[in-house]
């Protein structure tokens, strides 16, 4: 069996309640579906649960008519999760704390136009320093990169993708002194510059206009596999991450869906 697929997970919805009671919240559904063809086992048996509540932002009836369904297919190096209008509707079903991780996902979710989206991507590091492998004669400083693109099911057109217009703060920088990459002691010698997400990033009111663009980066260089190859990517789907595709470790991403 070539194809392993594996639904990984249907969920649940939260019918939130407003305290200012002028506002509504609808049930939604989020279903991720881990189309990974990779051989490991780990993957088979990889199995999540996330639970997640999709909020409609207008109390209008003629706003929730316009609701629409979406397909959000991502293929990450090495872990995301994804937001809509500031609310987390999936993630990466397998953790960031799986060395080689390069599956692809499927998330469904609900929304109504214009929208936000946000994201993070983690690159696999073992931990501050920025490497991965320590200790081994593969130690080294691994890259990142991701696509993504999403799909209105409704008329079966892909309304967005990553491109060099999304904008993206890194929050996880290491090391920043590449020479510590052989270092017997990486732990001592490996700087790493580390911040907090700002409040409100995944808002669609927040303002990401001072995070840089992101760049663009062909398959070569991010080295695609696995998962990549289960999706059927517009030709509009690029490749992105910041200007450092190895140092650059944890990255917020922001792109707004026009109306
Ligand atoms: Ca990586
Ligand atoms: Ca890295």
């Amino acid at each position: 069996m070539k194809a392993l697929r594996s639904l990984v997970v249907l969920t649940s919805v939260f019918i939130a309640s407003c305290s200012s009671g002028s506002s509504n919240t609808m049930p939604a559904e989020t279903t991720t579906t881990d189309i990974s063809t990779t051989t490991s086992t780990e993957i088979l048996t990889n199995s999540t649960e996330t639970s997640s509540e999709i909020a409609v932002d207008s109390s209008t009836t003629a706003a929730k008519s316009a609701q629409s369904t979406f397909t959000a297919e991502v293929w990450a190096d090495n872990w995301f999760s994804l937001y809509i209008n500031g609310k987390l509707v999936g993630e990466d079903s397998v953790p960031i704390t799986t060395e080689k991780s390069f599956n692809s996902e499927r998330i469904t979710f609900t929304a109504s136009y214009p929208f936000t989206i946000a994201m993070v991507t983690k690159d696999f590091k073992q931990n501050d320093t920025g490497l991965e492998y320590i200790g081994t004669d593969r130690q080294q400083i691994g890259d990142g990169g991701f696509v993504a693109q999403f799909t209105d099911t409704s008329t079966g057109l892909v309304v967005a993708t990553t491109s060099s217009a999304w904008h993206g703060l890194v929050i996880h920088q290491a090391p920043l002194n590449t020479s510590c990459e052989k270092s017997s002691k990486p732990e001592v010698d490996c700087t790493s510059k580390i911040s907090e997400e700002p409040t409100g990033w995944t808002q669609p009111t927040f303002s990401d206009a001072s995070w840089p663009a992101a760049t663009v980066y062909s398959k070569e260089a991010v080295g695609v596999k696995d998962g990549y190859n289960n999706i059927s990517w517009s030709s509009n789907a690029q490749l992105i991450w910041t200007s450092d595709l190895k140092i650059d470790n944890t990255i917020l991403w922001r792109y707004t869906v026009k109306a």
